[in-house]
């Protein structure tokens, strides 16, 4: 059930009392370009609350303020355990500024004391889920409830995104941190909200990954797909085979310096994507988008020779040699290596684009890479194409254009959403975005939020959907600010489609509550873009 008594905002001058003597910066939301000036329906100053993804059931009493002051306390239940206390310190580390004290955890027979701020993880909510919360808060307290650390983090950013945000902005002065009364009641309707990055065609530092985590993290996205290799460059150190990132990691499109992850950054990367709660899911494009490997490695082409580096954008053009028993030993020790350092259960192999093989030699090929990858302990991730190979149900589909991924429902196995002309960060907004590519069409904020991955296609029915992905491919991003610029606000609209129920979700009031993420983003230094469809909020 979903209600929020949005009625006492319709009343301008109540609204004005609740919201205009709390948010300091409140006329400011009033101040906006004559182009963006929204008709009074369309005022984001007038919904309860702005939080993304939607909740699965919110209620609110905006007169019931909480507020945090040096006084507020955040407290840990007794017995919730290690994770919690984590997820308490990182909360303060938010707060950081007007709060006074650390976490605490509460003895055992302690009651939380007023107006604290209180975990906790209780196993008896399993009701809940492992991602699931429960968040109350009052005048003079805030609850937040869930049975596994992952609920809990989830409901630590509906927090966040309660708070004014100035929260965001730690030079802030004079912060006045609020929050609004709310019951929440919440869990994902997807479990796989994912997003990807292509590192290769243009190579981004491990820290501009971390800044990626972050941003995913605030909008509780759970799945980082990390594309490694593909023809213009192979980022990931594999100790066995040192000539694919010292060769084959030295150029990118365009033929700039290119890059690569060490072992120690990789592994880096994966523990701060664990710390907010986001499994790392490595891909290792095979047999095709592979020139990068065939100019390192002499022995996987057929002919011997080593072809030269590729800086282009051209796909289809390069592939494995799929009858040389060589090529199968390079495959045991990428998959190994990777393997052993990812502890997230998957690996993705690629398969997207063979041009250069017959149907049959690509059908045996992914049928032999799903041993290798089996055989290492991995569950196996591929796009669209490999659907019709003869592989396991525990193997997971990745759809992205009209492809066969149908074919792996009909087997029982489950797939990943990514349709291009929805999930595509890497398409242009409109006809006037420099940046980007547009084989699968111009894709604007309402077209990324408007659509249910349960009705996407006739054969793909929800139950056999695990969740969806928005793939950011860099063939024309170089830097931080283009990566940031293609993916929000589409990312942000991508977490609610995975996220909130289908029956709940509505483009109207998504737009405003997006619209409040405005400043919000801009105190975070996103360089985003800013859609006409949405009445931005200028409060920075
Ligand atoms: C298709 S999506 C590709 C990528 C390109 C992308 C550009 C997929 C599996 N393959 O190799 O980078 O289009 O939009």
């Amino acid at each position: 059930m979903v209600t929020s008594d949005m009625n006492v905002f319709s009343l301008p001058l109540v609204r004005a009392a609740l919201l205009g003597l709390a948010l300091a910066s409140a006329a400011c939301t009033r101040r906006r370009t004559p182009e963006t000036a929204p008709t009074p329906a369309a005022d984001p100053s007038r919904i309860a609350h702005a939080v993304v993804p939607l909740p699965t059931s919110i209620q609110v009493s905006a007169s019931d303020t909480f507020r945090i002051d040096s006084t507020t306390q955040v407290v840990v239940a007794a017995g919730s355990g290690a994770e919690a206390e984590r997820i308490a310190a990182y909360l303060v580390n938010l707060l950081q500024g007007p709060l006074g004290a650390p976490a605490r955890t509460l003895a055992a027979d302690e009651q939380a004391p007023p107006r604290s701020v209180a975990l906790r993880l209780d196993a008896s909510k399993s009701a809940l889920g492992v991602e699931g919360y429960e968040l109350a808060i009052t005048r003079d307290a805030v609850t937040l409830t869930a049975a596994q650390p992952n609920g809990l983090f989830y409901g630590v950013q509906t927090l966040r995104q309660l708070l004014p945000w100035t929260i965001e902005h730690r030079a802030a002065l004079n912060r006045r941190l609020w929050m609004p009364g709310v019951r929440i009641t919440d869990a994902p309707r997807f479990a796989w909200r994912g997003a990807m990055l292509d590192v290769s065609r243009h190579f981004i530092p491990a820290e501009d990954v971390r800044r990626y985590i972050d941003l995913m993290a605030l909008y509780k996205l759970n799945r980082l797909h990390l594309h490694l290799a593909d023809d213009q460059g192979w980022r990931i150190v594999i100790g066995s085979r040192p000539n694919l990132t010292e060769h084959g990691g030295s150029t990118q499109v365009g033929g700039g310096r290119g890059g690569y992850y060490t072992k120690a950054q990789y592994t880096d990367i994966v523990a701060y994507a664990a710390s907010r709660f986001i499994t790392i899911v490595p891909e290792i494009d095979m047999p095709g988008h592979t020139n990068a490997a065939l100019a390192s490695i002499p022995e996987i082409n057929c002919d011997g020779v080593a072809p030269p580096l590729y800086t282009g954008i051209r796909v289809g053009f390069s592939t494995l040699c799929v009858t040389k028993e060589e090529t199968y030993v390079f495959v045991d020790d990428v998959v190994r290596e990777i393997a052993a350092m990812t502890p997230g259960p998957y690996f993705h192999m690629g398969g997207d684009e063979v041009e250069k093989l017959t149907h049959d030699q690509y059908r045996q090929f992914v049928e032999r890479v799903e041993k290798i990858v089996q055989k290492h302990g991995k569950q196996m991730i591929g796009w669209g194409e490999i659907a019709p190979a003869n592989i396991s149900p525990t193997s997971i589909v990745q759809h992205w254009r009209r492809d066969s991924a149908a074919m792996h429902v009909a087997r029982g196995g489950k797939v990943i959403l990514s349709p291009g002309p929805k999930t595509y960060l890497d398409m242009k907004y409109d006809s006037t975005t420099t940046l980007g590519l547009r084989w699968a069409g111009l894709i604007e904020v309402r077209d990324a939020y408007g659509w249910d991955p349960a009705t996407l296609m006739p054969d793909i029915p929800e139950r056999a959907v695990l969740g969806v992905e928005a793939p950011l491919w860099s063939e024309t991003l170089v830097k931080l600010e283009d990566y940031e610029f293609m993916a929000f606000p589409r990312l942000v609209a991508l977490s609610e489609v995975g996220w909130s129920p289908a029956a709940t979700r509505d483009w109207d009031t998504f737009r405003l509550r997006l619209a409040r993420h405005g400043p919000r983003l801009s105190a975070l230094g996103v360089n985003f873009y800013r859609s006409a469809q949405v009445p931005w909020v200028r409060e920075y």
